[in-house]
């Protein structure tokens, strides 16, 4: 097994905006014990696994709260057979509260020296067990080709505790001083892999509910795999100083979950819908030019028969805008799967 630094704990910096900047100028990264009180986040784990258990996604032989897998389910971001369940999990109002929680929004502002955005857009992942013949594993990364805009920092949080065996997430620590680095087609976020050596020093914890992993957009990143049993949920959301520029694509909800009238539909209360309206944004369109050297590399793979392009042939059909580009992915994706 590759070694492991454990986090570097930052919990004593808290309420010190420069002590918590200078610290993540060092290392890329902060380690939060106890951001959100551990009965927030367990509200939010009990609605999304009562939502994951009607979507047949866990083992009926075992109490929902358990979160135990039915593996027969399984499966992952973008298939359709995954948006069917996950669309109602996103959607849940309690999940979006979190990352406007009053602690969260103040934290980053300290960190910037002024308001915070917190980015409507978020991911919230539901990661399934590793199996013998599939891994749902989140491959090495940085976030900067996906999210855009100017400089964004992440906040991660699972739904509940998170052993190390669970699939807790791990940083490159020191990783951020070297911009973006190339890529290739591959299993990891977006579909694409970083394609060089990976710069820093590998560090990972267990976490506990309500403890917090804040990181830079180009701070090297990945998921260590899901050996238990259980269903790892987390969410993943974004922020930025108000001042900045902000990509328009974080404006919408998450892919294939409709328009925020949609979402908000079947919330009981209002707090929390379109709070960004009436702040004073600049949007500017994402850099797709990562996403189009993506696509070119995985047609090419695709038509070689290499399954490593699958996972951004499946993007490409479900979030590409090019209705050319869409057919020719749907095509090759039934060549790939005939292959199997
Ligand atoms: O939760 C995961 O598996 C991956 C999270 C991630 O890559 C991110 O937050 O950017």
């Amino acid at each position: 097994m590759e070694p492991y630094q454990d986090f570097r704990d930052s919990t004593a910096l808290l309420s010190d905006g420069p002590a918590l900047r200078a610290r993540l100028d060092e290392d890329g990264y902060l380690f939060i014990r106890g951001l959100l009180p551990p009965e927030t986040i367990l509200n939010v784990r009990t609605r999304l696994l009562a939502k994951a258990a009607a979507g047949g996604w866990l083992d009926t032989a075992s109490p929902i709260e358990a979160g135990i897998a039915n593996q027969a389910a399984a499966c992952k971001d973008p298939e359709e057979r995954y948006m069917r369940v996950f669309r109602n999990l996103w959607m849940d109002e309690e999940l979006h509260r979190l990352r406007i929680h009053p602690t969260v929004t103040a934290l980053f502002g300290r960190i910037f020296g002024e308001p915070a955005l917190a980015h409507p857009m978020f991911v919230q992942r539901n990661i399934f067990p590793q199996s013998g013949d599939f891994d749902f594993t989140t491959g090495i990364h940085q976030d900067r080709v996906h999210i855009g805009g100017a400089t964004s920092y992440a906040l991660w949080m699972p739904l509940g505790d998170c052993p190390r065996e669970k699939g807790a997430l791990a940083v490159a620590a020191g990783s951020h001083t070297t911009g973006i680095l190339q890529t290739k087609v591959g299993s990891g976020a977006g579909g694409m892999d970083i394609a060089v050596p990976i710069p820093g020093t590998w560090a990972t914890g267990a976490f506990k509910a309500g403890d917090a992993l804040i990181f830079t957009d180009v701070t090297v990143h990945k998921a260590l795999p899901n050996r238990t049993r259980e269903i790892r949920m987390s969410f993943d959301a974004r922020f930025q100083p108000l001042s900045q520029p902000v990509a328009d694509t974080n404006l919408v909800p998450y892919s294939g979950c409709g328009d925020w009238d949609e979402v908000y539909a079947g919330w009981e209360r209002t707090d929390g819908q379109y709070y960004w309206k009436d702040l004073p944004l600049s949007p500017v369109p994402l850099d797709r030019s990562h996403y189009e050297r993506r696509d070119a590399q995985a047609f090419e793979m695709a038509e070689r028969g290499e399954r490593a392009a699958r996972d951004a042939i499946l993007r490409i059909i479900q979030r590409d805008r090019s209705e050319e580009k869409r057919a020719r992915a749907a095509l090759l994706l039934e060549r790939l799967d005939a292959g199997d």
